[in-house]
């Protein structure tokens, strides 16, 4: 055990029990003409997190430890998109319409893939998922059990949504839950600033957030 400085006091790193999980670090949310652009979001402010999430990700590879991606996609024939999915909103193009990287939001569209700078190398897990959070439909639960994880660093987009959820989810799960505060972000930067205070607070209700260096230092 190592501890790393945290809020709201410090994380207990163990290194034989611990993964990273990037959550959604997608084409469709980062890049003009996917699906963030479509519900009217300023992209920008979430593709300038890529550079901080490398170097978490580059941490995890360099110390030995696992690295785990998810991607928010659904099946080329909708099947597994409810229409109270598809139908919220009011965006310019709709999960499963085609647009400019290919169809929005589908497993294996162009639009659909993690950015190159993030993107898993071989042997690293990569969860599609469904839904907002990543233990919802997908193996990520028995996945982890397998692999003997009890600890989940959290990177990724966006912080209120897609992060959020499945660190709630992890939370409920029993796994010990830190997210790292330069990885993440929302378009909305006071969504990202509200989410985080409301996972430190009441002692840690849903889990930690640490700095990147601290963190990297504890690593290394
Ligand atoms: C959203 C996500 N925001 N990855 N997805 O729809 O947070």
């Amino acid at each position: 055990m190592a501890d790393i400085k945290a809020l709201p006091f410090p994380f207990p790193l163990d290194r034989n029990a611990v993964a990273l999980i990037v959550i959604d670090m997608q084409r469709d949310f980062t890049e003009p003409g996917g699906f963030g652009e479509s519900l009217g979001n300023d992209v920008s402010l979430v593709a300038g997190i890529v550079p901080d999430v490398k170097r978490l990700i580059e941490g995890f590879r360099d110390a030995g430890l696992p690295v785990i991606h998810t991607m928010e996609c659904h099946s080329p024939d909708l099947s597994d998109l409810p229409p109270a999915k598809q139908n919220r909103g009011n965006p310019k193009l709709r999960i499963g319409d085609m647009g400019p990287m290919g169809r929005i939001l589908i497993s294996g569209e162009p639009g659909t893939s993690i950015l190159p700078d993030v993107a898993p190398v071989d042997g690293e897990l990569v969860i599609e998922k469904p839904g907002k959070g990543a233990f919802y439909a997908t193996p990520l639960g028995d996945e982890l059990k397998a692999k003997g994880i009890r600890q989940l660093v959290f990177a990724g987009v966006t912080t209120e949504v897609c992060v959020q959820t499945t660190m709630r989810e992890a939370n409920d799960r029993g796994y010990e839950c830190l997210i790292i505060e330069e990885a993440t972000a929302s378009y909305f930067p006071h969504f990202k600033a509200a989410t985080l205070d409301m996972i430190r607070a009441q002692g840690g209700i849903v889990g930690w957030t640490a700095k990147l260096d601290d963190l990297l230092e504890v690593l290394s």
